[in-house]
């Protein structure tokens, strides 16, 4: 378990999934895991779409879906409600990875933006320097906090956003999503700067 590794950068173009792959496979998920998580994952987005439930709590999730390690999670998520990521990924197989609030230009879009990412005035290194890092080292403090309390700003290589660092397996990270309805929150992994999402913030749940 590492800080902010190079993971994919350091090895020829294609490996790096290929070794994921491979692993993935060797490990096997059991069937009944995934059930679990299936399970758990109906309920999570209904409640991100009605107005009924108290105490909401959406949830998105670092995992790999067949091939393709990402975030998983619904869409939306209402204003004052909490927002939990979850890494259900190994570090010793694929690195650890960050929740990392950015700027909508700030994501990096193409192939060769995502190999560059972890360079100087790239975005990826940038959100290292958030956590006060100069290299590839894991932060003290995996909470990274911007503007008001809980998730609401969104960062560039120069300036914080929220962020969350993630080194092991089964860890959790939520806080209130205080960013205003309407706004759109986007995020990445500084690790693997391929794992981007976003998340449209719908008006305070009326309870
Ligand atoms: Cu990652």
């Amino acid at each position: 378990m590492g800080g902010f590794p190079r993971y994919c950068l350091q090895v020829p173009k294609g490996s790096c999934m290929k070794l994921k792959k491979s692993r993935v496979a060797s490990a096997g998920v059991p069937l009944a895991a995934l059930l679990a998580v299936l399970a758990l994952a109906v309920p999570t987005v209904a409640a991100a779409e009605t107005t009924e439930s108290t105490e909401a709590v959406t949830t998105l999730e670092i995992k790999m879906e067949g091939k393709k390690m990402g975030f998983f999670g619904p869409k939306t998520v209402h204003e004052g409600e909490e927002l939990r990521v979850v890494n259900d990924t190994m570090p010793s197989m694929v690195g650890p990875h960050t929740f990392s609030l950015v700027t909508k230009s700030s994501l990096p879009k193409t192939p060769e933006q995502r190999k560059e990412c972890f360079t100087p005035g790239k975005i990826c290194m940038g959100i290292a320097g958030w956590y006060g890092l100069k290299g590839e080292e894991a932060p003290k403090n995996p909470l990274v906090k911007a503007g008001k309390e809980g998730w609401d700003t969104m960062g560039t290589v120069k300036k914080k956003g929220d962020s969350y660092f993630f080194g092991k397996k089964g860890e959790s990270f939520e806080q209130v999503v205080s960013a205003k309805a309407g706004t759109t929150l986007y995020f990445m992994c500084a690790v693997h700067a391929w794992m981007q999402g976003q998340i449209k913030v719908l008006p305070p749940a009326t309870q």
